[in-house]
């Protein structure tokens, strides 16, 4: 019997290519990048060929053709470099590409993934507007059927790429059946007539990926872009964010990990009342309550995609994944500072771009309170002892 944590040959190569590749490539300019609130097109410009905006995309669709959980793997190792990459990787592949391979139609999988997997284009997801974030099901954007189209009408906020993406995968109610039955899935592109890109956000961290606004002014989008059956949209959205929400697991352990590494580092080199700061007690304890939830997280990450790729039940398992992983590594990132005290308060140092960056995976894709929304419908709803 192998650990959770044991990786296939193949699997610890990737690992040690896409380490290389994001120490070498994209450490170098996170700060940068965060400190000006520009989006890295030269990094994703040089992971498009290396494969890796398709990683988990079969490859007769144009992608790398790895596992899920190399594609974890992949997430945590950028965002050990740079969370906003990181961010920018996990919704173009988890939010955008993947829902249109799952639920798409053989012509529509044709037409965006092969693209979308090589990374000649961005994709987005767009659920949220500005009175529907944590209650998803409350969408005002309509799409009305005329003919051979349907016309968009409305907004979605704080969507992740919008400014740079091509493809965009967004929601709709189509009719007004009870509950989230009348929403609907579309492929939007941004060339099609009324599509827009709105407000761009200024953000607390994950400076570096991109945050704004798309609207859709009478946006015709072609029937052929429905992506389900009409009224599927909900159910296809919340099986994807079952699949993001690991991917911010995976991203949270990436990103407490470089905290965690620099307060290590700190700790060893810097000398108080005459011993260094790793001798002393307080610091011992936050490094072991640091490290036990580094590994936690890391197991729940490991376990979940597992779970994922062999097509088992994976709700609870995703939402707990995320609940435990981004609020795990929002207490490492905030001890990483407090090891570095004032220095830990600086831009020169690296651990406060880590603990601004990790407090959105505490919101996005589904807030706190939301998985445990889910985890404890899930839990009640089980038959209970006889
Ligand atoms: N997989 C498949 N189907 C799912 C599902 C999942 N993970 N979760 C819910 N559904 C289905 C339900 O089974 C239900 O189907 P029926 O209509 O056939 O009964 C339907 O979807 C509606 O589900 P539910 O009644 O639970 O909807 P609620 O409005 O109560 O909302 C939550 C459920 C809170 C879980 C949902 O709104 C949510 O996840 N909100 C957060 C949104 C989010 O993560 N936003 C981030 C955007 S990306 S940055």
């Amino acid at each position: 019997m192998s650990a959770v944590t044991d990786l296939t040959e193949e699997q610890a190569l990737f690992r040690d290519m896409i380490r290389e590749f994001a120490r070498k490539e994209i450490a170098p300019i996170a700060a940068e990048i965060d400190e000006s609130s520009r989006f890295p097109t030269e990094t994703l410009e040089k992971m498009g060929p290396l494969g890796l905006l398709g990683i988990p995309v079969p490859q007769e669709h144009g992608g790398a053709g790895a596992d899920l959980l190399s594609y974890m793997i992949a997430l945590e190792q950028v965002a050990y470099a740079c969370g906003s990459t990181a961010l920018t990787l996990a919704a173009h592949t988890s939010l955008a590409t993947l829902p249109i391979l799952a639920f798409g139609t053989e012509e529509q999988k044709r037409r965006y993934v092969p693209d979308l997997a090589s990374g000649r284009k961005l994709g987005a997801f767009g659920l949220t507007e500005s009175q529907a974030g944590s209650d998803a099901g409350a969408t005002r954007t309509r799409a009305v059927r005329r003919g051979d189209r349907y016309v968009l009408q409305g907004s979605k906020a704080f969507i992740t790429n919008a400014s740079h993406a091509s493809t965009f995968v967004v929601t709709a109610k189509t009719s007004d059946a009870p509950g989230t039955r009348g929403i609907s899935a579309f492929i939007v592109e941004r060339g099609f007539p009324g599509f827009a890109v709105g407000k761009k956000e200024d953000k607390l961290g994950l400076r570096g990926s991109d945050t704004a606004e798309i609207l859709f002014q009478d946006c015709e989008v072609p029937a052929e872009n429905l992506l389900g059956k009409e009224g599927e949209g909900f159910k296809h959205f919340m099986r994807t964010l079952d699949g993001g929400r690991i991917g911010i697991g995976a991203m949270a352990v990436g990103i407490a990990r470089a905290a965690f590494d620099a307060a290590l580092a700190y700790a060893k080199s810097r000398q108080v009342f005459g011993a260094f700061l790793a001798s002393h007690g307080a610091t011992q304890e936050k490094i072991a309550d640091m490290a036990v939830a580094l590994h936690a997280s890391r197991l729940l990450v490991y376990d979940t995609a597992r779970r994922r790729q062999e097509g088992r039940p994976h709700t609870r398992e995703a939402a707990i994944t995320k609940l435990f992983a981004s609020e795990s590594a929002y207490r490492v990132t905030k001890e990483a500072v407090q090891i570095l005290g004032g220095n830990g308060y600086s831009r020169e140092y690296p651990v406060e771009r880590c603990f601004r960056d990790v407090k959105l995976l505490e919101i996005g894709e589904g807030t706190s309170e939301i998985q445990r929304i889910v985890i404890s419908r899930s839990v009640l709803e089980e038959p209970g002892p006889a």
